[in-house]
């Protein structure tokens, strides 16, 4: 469990987690070093996932980053099919925000004959998809409606579900490329009532934002797009 005991011992030290997302259907294995340059040197991770994404893209995309990082690769999925034995963990998604029992129960079933053949790490996680001011990837693919940014109390209990689910991690996303990041009030309040670590992606897109949601009580930030499409501010 060295990954998720990395999470757990940053966060009782208060030092916070950086994790870059890469699509693998929209990047380019090309651009591998050149990427690496770019992203900040306070970078923990790497997660690796899309909403869309097939198990071959994936594979090859992880595979290419175990080899030139030294950095720990994470899947992040979108769907059973992309889970890979290459990464050094699994983020283990239940979209808890949401009622379709696809993505509560029925995508982690199907996940499970990969994970008997694999000795991945595998790291219970609440979903939440909160409204990031445009329809997301997420919400199209899993059908389910984000959680209203001004519905606090609802997202509150919805993250303290997934806790006393026993799950290690609750993750609050706005969608990537979303036009409004979680908020402060939200960030706050979350990591107030729970006691595992929180991990917040969806929109962010300079080191101010960063600094602010870190500040707010994220411990683990994620961000993608702004990356990929080389628009983060410094
Ligand atoms: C998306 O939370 C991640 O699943 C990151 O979002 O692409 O907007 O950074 P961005």
């Amino acid at each position: 469990s060295a990954i998720y005991t990395s999470f757990t011992n940053a966060k009782k030290k208060g030092v916070k987690q950086l994790a870059i997302l890469i699509d693998p259907e929209d990047f380019d294995p090309k651009n591998t070093l050149e990427f690496l340059n770019k992203i900040p040197k306070t970078t923990t991770h790497l997660f690796v996932g899309g909403s869309t994404a097939t198990k071959f893209q994936t594979e090859t995309i992880v595979n290419i980053f175990k080899q030139f990082s030294k950095l720990p690769v994470v899947l992040f999925p979108g769907d059973a099919k992309q889970i890979t034995n290459k990464a050094d963990a699994l983020l283990f998604l239940s979209l808890f925000s949401g009622d379709n029992p696809e993505y509560l129960i029925n995508q982690q079933v199907k996940a499970v004959k990969s994970l008997q053949e694999s000795t991945m790490e595998v790291i219970p996680t609440a979903y939440l998809l909160i409204d990031g001011g445009a329809r997301s990837a997420v919400e199209r693919v899993s059908n389910t409606k984000p959680m209203a940014q001004n519905d606090i109390k609802k997202i509150i209990h919805t993250a303290l579900a997934g806790q006393y689910s026993g799950k290690k991690l609750v993750y609050l996303e706005a969608g990537s490329g979303a036009k409004n990041r979680v908020s402060n009030q939200i960030i706050l309040s979350v990591s107030k009532a729970l006691n595992i670590p929180l991990i917040v992606g969806g929109g962010i897109r300079s080191a101010h934002e960063l600094e602010e949601v870190f500040k707010m009580g994220a411990d683990i930030v994620v961000i993608g797009t702004a990356f990929e499409q080389n628009i983060f501010v410094s």
